[in-house]
């Protein structure tokens, strides 16, 4: 039960000089009553002590109740009352008079926080003497209800601005640097910061990227209301692209970090490249047997040399090395590696000499194409 207030008018309420069939002559009169100052029975504002209804509302307003009970008819009630709360049609809670109210006299309640309502329409109502503990001359005037609406708050609409690439030709593998504005663009219900999200790039045989994930993600810190924000990323063409036509594309917000007012004007946006393809040699499973080795003997490396790329990579050399702690080498040689076709791998096997070495963590490093032989995407060691 909550605490309210019982007030005495400062004006004489009109006489009702034609009373209505059935009244109780004499009788109190519970009903809803708007005190002057006040602009409705029910007041519902984003303030505390206010007592004018707010307008345009959004779900993110805390909101608070005022409302107000007149005893408009003959005589002091018999007895108290209560009046109930009631939001959306469910009981909130509810005030006892705590004593007789004299006619004239109106009892209320102030800066009551129901908290915050979703967008749309709501409604806020009140009952007085819900338990019928006052006989009134009218029973049937105890209600009222006010209908709110909620609005929808301000979005973000990230949208495409401007882009540009560097290089429509690029060889697979190669690092291309684009530069993108993105605009954020107002929604009908206002507009507001985006907050941060990423853009995510994406590579495709076709158009409509079916299939395809993100391979790339740039983070953005955000886009201000109304503004842009340009970012200039490098994508890296994948290494294993064959000859051929792709599409680079870039979706605004892939990850869906920000709600916005229209989620379709993100993209996938992109441009139609002309891929050459490279070989891309790369070691793999490098293993070192025995391990742990004794002191002056010798040791086998195994390791594979992969073709990541789309074309073939001519005969190379592939470098050997077992270095200290200290990035000391203690032994180094370099071999001979066979042509490798298009995405297809070699197993090499290199005896090494530990002779000089002395107790302690050595490590052994695989090179390929260490007489830069080979023309490539990405180099790896
Ligand atoms: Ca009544
Ligand atoms: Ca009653
Ligand atoms: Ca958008
Ligand atoms: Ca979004």
């Amino acid at each position: 039960m909550n605490s309210g207030y019982i007030k005495g008018l400062k004006v004489v309420l009109a006489f009702f000089a034609f009373l209505s069939a059935g009244t109780v002559m004499g009788a109190p009169n519970l009903t809803p009553y708007k005190p002057s100052g006040w602009s409705d029975k029910i007041v519902v504002a984003r303030t505390t002590g206010t007592t004018t209804d707010s307008t345009s509302l959004v779900p993110t307003d805390s909101l608070y109740v005022n409302w107000s009970v007149i005893n408009n008819g003959n005589s002091t009630t018999t007895n108290s009352f209560v009046v109930n709360l009631y939001v959306d049609g469910v009981l909130q809670t509810f005030w006892s008079s705590g004593g007789a109210l004299p006619a004239n006299n109106y009892f209320y309640a102030t800066d009551y926080p129901i908290g915050s309502l979703s967008s749309g329409s709501h409604t806020v109502s009140i009952t007085a003497d819900p338990g019928n503990t006052v006989t009134e001359s009218n029973e049937g005037d105890n209600s009222y209800t006010k209908t709110i609406t909620v609005g929808t708050p301000p979005m973000p609409d990230l949208a495409r601005s401007t882009d540009s690439i560097t290089n429509l030709t690029p060889h697979a593998g190669d690092v291309v640097p684009v530069s993108i504005t993105i605009t954020n663009q107002p929604c009908a219900s206002g507009t507001t910061n985006s907050g941060a999200f990423h853009v995510g790039f994406y590579f495709s045989t076709n158009n409509t990227f079916s299939g395809a994930g993100a391979f790339q993600e740039t983070a953005v810190a955000g886009c201000p209301a109304n503004g842009t924000v340009t970012l200039n990323p490098s994508v890296t063409i994948p290494s294993s692209a064959s000859n051929g036509t792709y599409y680079l594309g870039y979706k605004i917000d892939d990850l869906n970090e920000v709600t916005e007012c229209t989620e379709t004007n993100n993209g996938i946006f992109y441009w139609t490249v002309t891929v050459t393809a490279r070989a891309d040699l790369a070691p793999q499973n490098v293993v070192v047997t025995p391990n742990p080795a004794a002191t002056n003997s010798t040791v086998t490396v195994n390791y594979t040399v992969a073709n990541l790329g789309g074309v073939t990579a001519p005969a190379s050399h592939t470098k050997v090395q077992i270095k200290d702690a200290a990035n000391n080498i203690l032994v180094q040689q370099t071999f001979t590696t066979v042509t490798l076709a298009a995405y297809a791998t070699a197993n090499e096997s290199r005896s090494l000499s530990l002779a000089g070495s002395v107790p302690g963590v050595y490590y052994a490093y695989v090179t390929v194409d260490a007489s830069n032989e080979v023309t490539q995407g990405q180099q790896h060691q």
